[in-house]
């Protein structure tokens, strides 16, 4: 590896020793920019590097809140502004038990190069706490959200840092964040959080954004190696936003979704997945996917017992993994190659393990990475930034038909990024290299800053 990559990963890992799922991601991106570094001895005397992976700010915050029994519940919550080189800080926020600093890390540090790709003048950050909203009731949700931004509203706005939804953090909880921040700041300052509900600001087509883009994507990725969707049989992890919505737009084009999942197991339905149903047990009720039995008393149900999901065994020619980070394992891709997989799109952020997308790549299955193919919702809510700008809004069709010329221009992007640095069909590298480029380009223009 060059000396200058191999130096910069070994400082990072010192200083970041506990932090595996960030030091997973910046190890993934330096070490395919390797042949772009090289064309750049000036990166080194730069430092483009070690900037590169040092965030801009953390914050991290006390949140204390009052749950329905009358106790007092202390949570911890966290902004990481990581890149502010291209535009505001700009990423979600994730509310589940397991958010700890790494976990926000790699996010933001994802987030920089996926927010370059779309384009658009967006910078990279993100947020969330270890809350865990399952079992809460709308209250309590309220109340944690209301302190949430109690905090929070200091370090944001709309030409600041710009928030929006992720796992656990959705139409409900942007909701209840705005409103707080509205109140605290006496102000009606639409751009500053995005995911909003259409009848206060919000997009049309950001809530379908991310599924229907990561479609886009793997459309085209299989359109370059004479493949399409229609007639193939595809799997999707998790049972949320994306989850949904690609299920939806890949339905549309002609595949059978025949399985999805949520935390405790997976679906298996050989009949294709009644999408309306887990719209109904998911969107409206907020239940578990194994209620879909009891509509579907033929479908199967499979309980994740290990690391391994349960939902990778199953025979797919498509598999998409939209529920978390890792949670694609050398095991399952195994599993997956054995029973013929010819793609794997990335809705999740970082969903395959380093082993499993090795695996993949070395067994000629086509990878479509997170940073571009699920970036569809960023760019949609950089749509919704500019409309709440201009005092205005555009149709769902409009929208939708900028979010997928986004997509394709992100899929050329990637592909021609791989060709002219002698990887072709590796959109993994492509899409760090494309995006790298574009920021270490600014980050030369703004001087040591
Ligand atoms: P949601 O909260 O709507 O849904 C998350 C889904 O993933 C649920 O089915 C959930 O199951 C499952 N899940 C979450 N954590 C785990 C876990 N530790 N193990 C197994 N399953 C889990 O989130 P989104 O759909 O918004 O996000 C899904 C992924 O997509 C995340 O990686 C997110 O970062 C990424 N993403 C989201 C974007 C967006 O616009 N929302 C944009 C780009 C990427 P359960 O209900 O049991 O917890
Ligand atoms: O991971 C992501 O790109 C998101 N959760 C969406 C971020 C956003 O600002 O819309």
């Amino acid at each position: 590896m060059n000396d200058y990559i191999s130096k910069v990963l070994e400082q990072t890992k010192k200083k970041n020793s506990h932090e595996p799922e960030y030091l997973q991601a910046v190890k993934e991106v330096l070490c395919s920019v390797e042949h772009l570094v090289e064309k750049h001895p000036e990166y080194e005397k730069l430092a483009i590097l070690e900037r590169m992976v040092e965030p801009e700010r953390i914050i991290t915050f006390r949140v204390p809140w009052v749950n329905d029994k009358g106790e007092v519940v202390v949570n911890r919550g966290f902004r990481v502004q990581f890149s502010s080189l291209i535009g505001p800080y700009k990423g979600g926020l994730r509310f589940h038990p397991t958010v700890n600093q790494s976990i926000m890390k790699f996010l933001g540090f994802e987030q920089i190069f996926k927010n370059a790709l779309t384009g658009l003048p967006i910078g990279g950050g993100k947020g969330g706490s270890d809350f865990d909203p399952k079992g809460k009731s709308d209250n309590e949700i309220m109340r944690f959200c209301q302190s949430f931004m109690t905090e929070l509203y200091r370090h944001i706005g709309q030409d600041v840092d710009v928030p929006a939804g992720d796992i656990g953090v959705g139409g409900r909880e942007i909701g209840y964040l705005f409103g707080q921040y509205k109140r605290i700041r006496n102000a009606y300052e639409g751009g500053v959080l995005t995911g909003k509900d259409i009848c206060y600001g919000g997009s049309l087509a950001r809530k379908e954004a991310t599924g229907y883009g990561l479609i886009f994507y793997v459309r085209e990725m299989l359109n370059a190696h004479a493949s399409c969707f229609k007639g193939k049989t595809v799997t999707i992890s998790g049972s949320g936003n994306v989850a949904i919505y690609a299920c939806e737009k890949a339905t549309s084009y002609g595949a059978k979704v025949v399985a999805m999942s949520d935390s405790n197991g997976c679906i298996y339905d050989k009949n294709g997945i009644d999408l309306d149903l887990i719209k109904q047990i998911k969107e409206v009720q907020r239940g578990r996917i194994k209620e879909y039995l009891n509509a579907h008393p033929d479908a199967e149900y499979m309980e994740k017992t290990s690391d391994d999901s349960p939902i990778w065994t199953i025979k797919a020619d498509i598999a998409l993994p939209c529920a978390t980070q890792n949670e694609v394992t050398l095991n399952s891709a195994k599993k997956l190659v054995e029973n013929g997989v010819i793609a794997v799109g990335e809705g999740a952020n970082m969903p395959c393990t380093q082993e499993a997308t090795d695996y993949f790549l070395a067994n000629g299955v086509l990878v479509a990475p997170a940073k571009a193919a699920n970036a569809g919702g960023v760019a949609t809510s950089a749509i919704e930034m500019s409309q709440n700008s201009m005092r205005y809004y555009y149709t769902f069709e409009e929208v939708e038909a900028k979010l997928e010329k986004i997509m394709v221009n992100i899929f050329n992007a990637c592909k021609e990024n791989a060709e002219k640095y002698d990887c072709a069909g590796n959109y993994v590298a492509g899409a760090n290299l494309a995006a790298f480029e574009k920021l270490a380009n600014a980050m030369k223009a703004q001087g040591v800053v």
